[in-house]
């Protein structure tokens, strides 16, 4: 591709096995549709290469393109924006309507991009650095408990993060299930948060997607 825009009907999605990268992967397996995966390779610096960088100047990954006739060459970056672009062309897992529904969607959805995504990120990368600096550690997981302990309130009561399942549920799981097994200890006495990973794992969609896999159509 990538500079080719060719509007071919179908979506395009340039991914690697990250938690970022998995959301649209999932949201795609979710609705059942069918996409092209590219592999951006982060080992070998892929998404700093020209051709990727036209897709997406930030030079990180997920990147969607839609080719769909009738939008020509939609490309989208961000994985909170590809959510929200996929959930609105094929309206579902986020309310159509303006209004509270809607609002608090977007509002969990991108609590989680601005929130538990880059700070549990950072929990990993601190985690594995050698030096260790104690301190940034210290500082990142004391937040990262704090995000945590948020999401439980949220959850008290609740099957999903909003009124149905939505993108938003979508956009946390891959974050919340990477922090599980790199600091299982941040996660101590959430039992709303142990019982929604567990039905969210469960997920025929869900489980696809982590695995950046699409639902089998028969032949
Ligand atoms: N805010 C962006 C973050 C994307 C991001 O950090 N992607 C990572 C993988 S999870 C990446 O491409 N890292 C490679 C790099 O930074 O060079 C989003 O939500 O899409």
């Amino acid at each position: 591709m990538p500079g080719s825009c060719i509007p071919k009907g179908m979506l395009d999605l340039y991914t690697w096995q990250t938690p970022n990268g998995t959301k649209p992967a999932i949201l795609l397996a979710e609705l059942e549709v069918p996409y092209e995966l590219h592999l951006v390779d982060l080992t070998r610096g892929e998404q700093k290469g020209l051709d990727f960088l036209e897709l997406n100047p930030n030079g990180k990954i997920p990147v969607l393109v839609d080719r769909d006739e009738h939008v020509g060459c939609a490309v989208v970056f961000e994985s909170g924006a590809i959510l929200q672009y996929l959930a609105e062309k094929f309206g579902r897992f986020l309310p159509h309507e303006l209004g509270a529904k809607r609002a608090a969607v977007l509002s969990w959805l991108y609590w989680q991009a601005t929130g538990p995504a880059p700070v549990f990120g950072l929990v990993k990368r601190f985690a594995r650095a050698t030096p260790r600096d104690d301190a940034a550690f210290g500082h990142f997981v004391a937040e990262a408990k704090r995000l945590v302990g948020v999401f439980d309130a949220r959850l008290e009561d609740r099957e999903f993060v909003c009124d149905e399942y939505s993108i938003a549920d979508i956009a946390a799981y891959p974050w919340f299930e990477a922090l599980a097994k790199e600091l299982p200890e941040a996660l101590e006495g959430t039992q709303n948060v142990h019982h929604w990973l567990k039905r969210m794992g469960h997920r025929p969609g869900v489980k696809l997607g982590m695995r950046l896999e699409q639902v089998k159509r028969a032949a």
